[in-house]
């Protein structure tokens, strides 16, 4: 057995790498990706031809994600679902969606010392994972986030797990923040009082889709709820999207939070955690270009209210956010990786900006909504 470069402090991962049998020779783990929660690695393996070969592990965030083996089930249902669904229509389920591969005792997922979940899955080549992308590229991946929705129509949602409980109640991220503030247990509310007023100012926003789903305005359908650019992978010869990624949330849920989400990451021209916000602006003819894929990918499948909800989506997913950010900062940065201090004040100050220009430009995002209708 040759000797498997392991990044430094990660033990771990030979003791999870150990769980698998490769069919080629180990040559080691890098990580791996922009994810703000799991842990991913990228495996690579060197057959004794050829070139190397790459595999995806992942250990699932704890803080995230507190039942990690109801997730797992999840992820199990929703694969399948789509890999028959692939198969009917003459697709490739290796490459247009998610698969596991089983650990050495044939298991979809391996359980280490610590208690935490890892997953592996093989690494689907030929595609590439943006963080901001070109005006075709991101109506490509409103197409297939659209197509994700339309696909899972026919999903027995009763039989998902809710992997993170009131992952978009806005109403509840608020509450939740009010207690994180309340208590201000590392005394870090200072520094960030103009935000938590913005947040303060926009209690009443954050009932609109709540109270629109509970008056049965809103259908709870199945969503991913994490529809960012980087989690669906582009394919490099058509430039369609070709995978929809982290499935880990994905449960019942409201369309237009899974539009709103695309939006919120999407429609600008910054990094989430830009710091002169001279530079964060919403885009509105990149929020036109993803509503026309968006609504081409669902083919007709959202009603009439959920159309003239889509830009309360946008505004919503963009102010929770910008909210659970800040939340995560008052709170000692326990949920969101960050890689230097005040890093989420930074993605909270983006999205309020980003919520702003929203707000100053709400009919025109109606408007173009209509237009597609
Ligand atoms: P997180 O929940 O932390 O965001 P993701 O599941 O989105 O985790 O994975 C992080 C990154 O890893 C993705 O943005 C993508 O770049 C890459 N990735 C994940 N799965 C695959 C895969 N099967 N093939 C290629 N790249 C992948
Ligand atoms: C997280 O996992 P990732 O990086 O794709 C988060 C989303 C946030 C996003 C902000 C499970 O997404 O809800 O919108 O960061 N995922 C989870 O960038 O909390
Ligand atoms: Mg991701």
């Amino acid at each position: 057995m040759c000797q498997i470069h392991i990044p430094e402090g990660k033990g771990i991962l030979k003791e999870v790498l150990g769980a698998y049998l490769f069919p080629q020779t180990l040559v080691g783990a890098v990580r791996y990706g922009q994810g703000h929660i799991n842990d991913t690695y990228c495996v690579l393996c060197q057959p004794q031809e050829g070139d190397c070969v790459r595999f995806i592990l992942q250990g699932l965030s704890s803080a995230a994600f507190p039942k990690p083996e109801e997730l797992m089930e999840n992820f199990v249902g929703i694969t399948g679902y789509f890999r028959e669904k692939i198969l009917t229509q003459g697709g490739d389920p290796l490459r247009e969606t998610l698969s596991l591969i089983k650990t050495r005792d044939g298991k979809d997922y391996y359980t280490d010392a610590n208690g935490k979940v890892w997953r592996l899955m093989p690494f689907i080549e030929d595609t590439d994972c943006f963080q901001s992308a070109t005006p075709e590229l991101f109506e490509a991946s409103a197409r297939a986030f659209g197509r994700f929705q339309y696909m899972l129509q026919g999903y027995p949602a009763h039989t998902l797990h809710e992997t993170i409980p009131k992952f978009h109640d806005t109403e509840d991220r608020f509450a939740k923040f009010l207690k994180v503030l309340e208590e201000d247990k590392l005394d870090r509310a200072k520094n960030v009082r103009e935000e938590i007023q913005f947040v303060l100012s926009r209690r009443q926003d954050c009932s609109v889709a709540m109270e629109a789903l509970r008056q049965g305005k809103l259908p709870l359908r199945v969503t991913h709820n994490d529809t960012k650019l980087n989690n669906i992978l582009i394919d490099r010869k058509t430039g369609e999207g070709i995978c929809v990624i982290d499935l880990d949330t994905t449960m019942p849920g409201l369309s237009i939070n899974d539009f709103g989400d695309s939006i919120r990451f999407g429609a600008n021209h910054c990094r989430e955690d830009e710091q002169d916000l001279t530079k964060v602006a919403f885009d509105i003819g990149l929020y036109e270009t993803y509503t026309r894929g968006f609504l081409e990918g669902a083919q007709g499948s959202l009603t009439q209210t959920e159309l003239e909800y889509l830009p309360w989506g946008a505004r919503l997913m963009t102010l929770e956010c910008g909210i659970r950010f800040l939340t995560d900062y008052l709170d000692g940065d326990h949920y969101f990786h960050t890689h230097y201090p005040f890093q989420n004040v930074y993605r909270a100050r983006t999205q309020f900006k980003l919520v702003r220009d929203m707000e100053e430009q709400f009919d025109q995002m109606h408007q173009v909504v209509r237009k597609y209708m």
